[in-house]
């Protein structure tokens, strides 16, 4: 039995659509404040858990995220870790998928639900997907059995779906259904009832406490790869100052052009101690260099598999690892493993 009687929980207000409202004089859709989107909310009072709010000042449409709003999201979460049993982050959906990637390394040891989401249409809008999410939000966040959290991770609960955060993307900007998590089945499915598929969810098995960490480093980037692309915009891209990881998105499964200066580029980059991770376009599926060919070349320059990592999920855990101003050997060797469930391993 799933318990979620005097379960307190902190739902923490970044902005987004969810609690935006329509500027009368322009049309567009502006961030409002916190009080608006309870009034909305009147369902809340009948929930069984006590429910403390904190907000961003001034809330943020996500597109405005950035490393340092993660540190402070961090910050809320440890100095109130002792008193809640779960947390709740009302975030915009354009990066909810970084910002979950971002704390799932960031959050070493978490215990407790700290469940992202947020909504295509604006929770004053009648036809608004914001109320039920926010709602199985909070009733997945006080869910504990037998006194313990039952999913003790950082999660995307959007619509159907309850994800693993690192391993989500945003899929589509106008249907409800606008997470996907390709590479690992859901958590929950979100229906009549909730229901958990216990097996895979992660639990701390160290028993350690919450290790907040608070250092990224931006010193990384996307590299997508497209038939025609030049010399000029490869080179240009690698040697940006003081750039550290690149994360590079390939063709099918992991596979980009054989081109002499490409390899050479490539290989030039990691002798001069950038780290390459190779991911895949694909919204589903994984990275295998050994298969063709072209993916052997890649391999041969020095670029490491990324597997079936997300795009998100590479890029914020590189910023992890170089934050921690690892030597160029960990990061290749962390990116090769997986930390909070992000990859799966090939056997
Ligand atoms: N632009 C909005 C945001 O990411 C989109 C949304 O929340 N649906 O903040």
């Amino acid at each position: 039995m799933t318990e979620t009687s005097k379960s307190s929980v902190l739902l923490i207000y970044t902005g987004g659509t969810i609690g935006m409202i329509e500027n009368p004089e322009t049309g567009t859709l502006e961030s409002f404040n916190f009080h608006h989107l309870l009034d909305n909310v009147p369902e809340l009072k009948r929930l069984n858990s006590t429910i403390s709010t904190i907000q961003f000042d001034p809330p943020i449409d996500s597109s405005d995220m950035d490393p340092e709003k993660w540190v402070d999201l961090v910050h809320i979460i440890s100095e109130n870790y002792n008193y809640f049993d779960g947390f709740v982050i009302l975030h915009g959906t354009d990066t909810m998928s970084y910002t979950a990637s971002a704390l799932s390394f960031m959050l070493e040891n978490l215990d407790k639900p700290v469940i992202l989401t947020g909504s295509q249409l604006p929770i004053g809008v009648l036809r608004t997907d914001g109320k039920e999410n926010l709602i199985t939000a909070i009733e997945i966040a006080a869910a504990k059995e037998n006194g313990k959290a039952v999913v003790p991770e950082v999660c995307i609960l959007f619509e159907n779906f309850l994800m693993r955060g690192n391993r989500t993307k945003k899929i589509n900007a106008e249907n409800f259904n606008a997470f996907r998590s390709q590479n690992y089945p859901p958590l929950a499915r979100v229906g009549i009832h909730i229901k958990y598929d216990t097996h895979l969810i992660l639990h701390n098995s160290t028993n350690r406490p919450l290790r907040p960490h608070y250092l990224m480093d931006p010193n990384v980037v996307v590299l997508k790869i497209f038939p025609g692309i030049t010399p000029q915009t490869v080179n240009a891209i690698l040697n940006i100052p003081d750039l550290k990881g690149v994360v590079m998105e390939t063709f099918g499964s992991g596979n980009a052009m054989t081109k002499q200066w490409f390899l050479n580029a490539l290989k030039n980059a990691v002798d001069r101690g950038i780290v390459i991770v190779n991911v895949t376009q694909c919204t589903g599926g994984s990275v295998q260099m050994g298969i063709y060919e072209t993916g052997n070349k890649l391999s041969e320059t020095g670029v490491i598999s990324g597997f079936d990592i997300t795009t998100e999920a590479a890029l914020t855990k590189l910023m992890f690892l170089f934050g921690h101003s690892m030597s160029v050997s960990d990061v290749e060797g962390h990116m090769k493993a997986t930390l909070v469930g992000e990859i799966t391993i090939p056997q």
